[in-house]
């Protein structure tokens, strides 16, 4: 049995505790790289940052036979960073957009405990599309501020899949940062690759246009229209970069996979590496299937995810983006993965 309890009540929990926990075959990994601070006159937690950590993940699945996994999710409004001058009141699974990649094989059981946070406003739940079940288990984990429910489920079918908030105002919640991403790994496994990363697009919508300072606000208005301010990945500005949280980093000669959920709650992704090529990937991370090869851009709908894999013969900056490309020159959506290694100029070089 593998046991995870995720534990942050009224904040707390550190890297390190949660490094910790997440030893000898969990299924859950990640949180948010600040530490929670405890609530302050306006309820709400505040933490510097909600973007998750890109490469704290579980590691692949290496067994042939199915085990049972205790997993616990927290639900925590928190007031966080949008970039360096503004603020947004976040919802989020621990602290982190997205939610921590809970990593499990086909057949596996899972008992799930959802959480909320006493500091929270809201009520909340869980849709996991990993599983057969009455609102992916919507009703089931239902649970006021400071409240607790539990489910279990069996994932009988492989794929990458979004666990999201379902209650009333679920795009709200959703855009506000309450998804992440289960993973159930085919009976097979998975091919070995060097290095795995793991990340999530969602838009805000909100009253202040890009590029305010001071708290942001929720505008119901836009989100109708579905017209957001922000596209994002993690939940900051230009998240994944230097400007953010920082680059995910690999090494010439490397593979690296990529597990991609998008939030939404309304607008598709057409996702795409900057200077390189989907070179194996899974359209809806429908790992049952072959994979496409040599894909420019992979269209990821809302409610949906992607799986993806790069060769890396280059040293490089890659940008990952959504190739709407306004949402990355106007609304912030940008990852970069900096490749380092020696030029290869039979390869590529600048003439002059
Ligand atoms: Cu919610």
């Amino acid at each position: 049995m593998n046991e995870q309890r995720i534990d942050g009540q009224g904040g707390g929990l550190t890297r390190r505790d949660f490094l910790t926990a997440a030893g000898a075959g969990a299924a859950l990994a990640g949180v948010a790289s600040s530490v929670v601070s405890p609530a302050r006159a306006d309820g709400l937690i505040h933490t510097a940052t909600v973007a998750a950590d890109p490469g704290a993940l579980p590691p692949p699945i290496r067994r042939n036979h199915p085990v049972h996994h205790d997993v616990t999710l927290e639900a925590r409004e928190v007031r966080a960073r949008l970039d360096d001058g503004s603020e947004f009141g976040f919802m989020t699974w621990n602290g982190q957009v997205p939610g921590p990649l809970i990593r499990v094989r086909q057949g596996d059981t899972v008992t799930l405990t959802v959480r909320s946070a006493s500091t929270n406003m809201r009520p909340h739940c869980l849709d996991v599309h990993a599983v057969y079940g009455s609102g992916g288990g919507a009703l089931a984990t239902m649970v006021p501020p400071g409240g607790t429910a539990r489910e279990f489920f069996q994932c009988r079918y492989p794929g990458a899949f979004i666990y999201h908030c379902a209650v009333a105002n679920m795009d709200e919640h959703i855009s506000r940062g309450m998804f992440g991403m289960i993973l159930v790994e085919p009976q097979a496994g998975l091919a070995p690759v060097s290095r795995e990363f793991y990340l999530g697009q969602h838009e805000l919508y909100t009253r202040e246009p890009f590029g305010s300072s001071g708290l942001l606000h929720f505008d119901y208005a836009s989100m109708v229209r579905e017209q957001p301010n922000f596209v994002l990945f993690n939940g900051r500005v230009r998240g994944l970069t230097a400007a953010g949280i920082g680059p995910m980093r690999a090494q010439v000669g490397e593979t690296v996979r990529i597990f991609m959920v998008n939030g939404g709650p309304n607008l598709s992704s057409s996702f795409h590496p900057i200077g390189n090529v989907w070179r194996r990937c899974w359209p809806q991370g429908a790992l049952a299937n072959a994979p496409l090869e040599y894909v420019q851009t992979q269209p990821v709908a809302p409610g949906s995810c992607f799986v993806g894999e790069m060769e890396l013969p280059l040293a490089q900056s890659i940008k990952l983006v959504d190739h709407a490309l306004s949402r990355v020159a106007r609304q912030g959506l940008l990852a970069e993965i900096v490749v380092a290694g020696a030029p290869a100029p039979g390869l590529f070089h600048a003439i002059g």
